[in-house]
C-alpha cells in the first residue's frame, strides 16, 4: 500500500486556515493539491482595480466570478485582493480632463469601486485586503508617495476601510504589506493601524504578506512583528507567503534546479516558520501562500525576470517536498 498523506488544510484546521492564491492557470493544473490541501483560496490578480475595473463605467467580473464559483464548488473559503493600491490599478481613476483628478472626485470613484465590488461578493468573501502597501520603506519617511496620497493625503486610507465595511460590514477588514517583519516598517505600520484603531475606523487585522526567502526575515523578526502586530487586538494574517531560494540582492540567474544547500535550508525554514505560527495561533486567522506549486510562481518574474525559484511546499510536478510530511506529521 502507498502511504497516504494527510492534507495540510486538515492539520491546522482547529488553529487557522490553509490558503493559496490561484489563478486562471493554476486553478487547472494545481486543482488536485488546492482540493486536498487548502481551505482559502485568494485570486492572484482577479481581483485587482486593473482586472475588475478598466473604465469608470465598466466593472468586468467574469473571471473572478468564475474563481468564486469554484471556491464554493469545492467548498474553499475566499479572501479578496485588493481594494486600494497604488499598482494594478487603472490610470482613468486619477485623471480627469487631461490632468489629475480632484479630492472629491477621486473619493467618490474609490468609494463606487469598492461598494460594487465588496458588494457583488457580501457574504461570499471574508476577508479583504482593503489598503495594500501604504507605508513607505525608506526608514525616514511614513506614507509611500503614491497617487491616492498626492491627491488625496492619508485620509483616504480610514475611507477606504469605512467603504468597504459599509459594503459587507460581516468581512474581517485587513490591512496589508510586505517587509512587515523588518522592524522600522514593522513600527509604522503597528502605527498606522493604532491609529486607525484610535479613530474607530473598521479595521480588523493586518495582513503580513511574508515574501520572504532562505535567508530573511530572521524568526526573531517575524515573532516580534505578530506579537507587536497582535497587540494591537488584531487579527494577523499571513496573506502571500514564498519562500524564495534566494537573497533578496541575490540577482544570479544560472541555476535550472535549487541546490541541494538550498533545500535543504528551505525545509529547516518551513518548518521554523510553522513551528512560529502555531505558536501564535490564537491571533493568526490564515496562512495563505502566494501559489500553490513551483511550476508557477510570481517570483519566476522577480525581481530577476525569467530566473526560476522554488519557492512552495509542491514541487514543479505538483508533488509535496519532504518538508510538507514533516510539516504535517508535527
Ligand atoms: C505583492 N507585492 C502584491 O501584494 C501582490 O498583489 C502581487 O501579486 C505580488 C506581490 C509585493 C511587492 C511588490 O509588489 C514590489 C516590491 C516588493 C514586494
Amino acid at each position: 500500500m502507498t502511504e497516504q498523506l494527510l492534507s495540510l488544510y486538515q492539520q491546522f484546521e482547529k488553529d487557522f486556515k490553509i490558503g493559496a492564491a490561484i489563478n486562471r492557470r493554476t486553478m487547472q493544473s494545481s486543482e488536485e493539491v488546492i482540493k486536498k490541501h487548502f481551505n482559502s483560496l485568494t485570486a492572484e490578480n482577479e481581483m485587482k482595480f486593473e482586472s475588475v475595473h478598466p473604465y469608470e463605467d465598466e466593472y468586468t467580473f467574469e473571471i473572478s466570478d468564475k474563481m468564486v464559483a469554484f471556491a464554493e464548488k469545492h467548498q474553499k473559503a475566499m479572501r479578496g485582493h485588493t481594494l486600494v493600491w497604488h499598482n494594478q490599478t487603472s490610470d482613468w481613476i486619477f485623471e480627469q480632463n487631461g490632468g489629475l483628478v480632484e479630492a472629491e472626485t477621486l473619493l467618490k470613484r474609490m468609494k463606487d469601486h469598492i461598494d460594487t465590488v465588496v458588494g457583488r461578493y457580501k457574504g461570499r468573501i471574508y476577508s479583504w485586503d482593503v489598503v495594500n502597501e501604504v507605508i513607505a520603506d525608506e526608514e525616514d519617511k511614513f506614507y509611500r508617495d503614491s497617487k491616492w496620497y498626492q491627491i488625496l493625503g492619508a485620509s483616504f486610507i480610514e475611507k477606504a476601510f469605512e467603504y468597504a465595511h459599509l459594503a459587507d460590514p460581516d468581512a474581517t477588514l485587513l490591512y496589508n504589506d510586505y517587509n512587515e517583519s523588518n522592524p522600522a516598517k514593522r513600527d509604522k505600520i503597528y502605527q498606522l493601524v493604532k491609529q486607525l484603531k484610535e479613530k474607530g475606523v473598521p479595521v480588523h487585522g493586518i495582513g503580513m504578506q511574508a515574501h520572504w526567502n532562505i535567508y530573511d526575515p530572521s524568526l526573531d523578526n517575524i515573532r516580534k512583528a505578530i506579537e507587536k502586530y497582535a497587540s494591537l487586538g488584531v487579527e494577523v494574517q499571513i496573506t502571500e507567503m514564498d519562500v524564495s531560494m534566494f537573497a533578496f540582492n541575490d540577482k544570479r540567474t544560472d541555476l535550472t534546479e535549487p541546490t541541494e544547500k538550498m533545500k535543504e535550508l528551505q525545509s529547516e525554514r518551513y518548518q521554523q516558520f510553522f513551528e512560529v505560527f502555531k505558536e501564535y495561533k490564537e491571533h493568526i486567522g490564515a496562512v495563505t501562500f502566494w501559489g500553490v506549486a513551483d511550476d508557477y510562481t510570481w517570483l519566476h518574474d522577480f525581481p530577476v525576470k525569467g530566473r526560476k525559484n522554488w519557492p512552495f511546499l509542491f514541487d514543479t510536478n505538483q508533488q509535496p517536498k519532504e518538508v510538507l510530511k514533516k510539516i504535517i506529521a508535527k
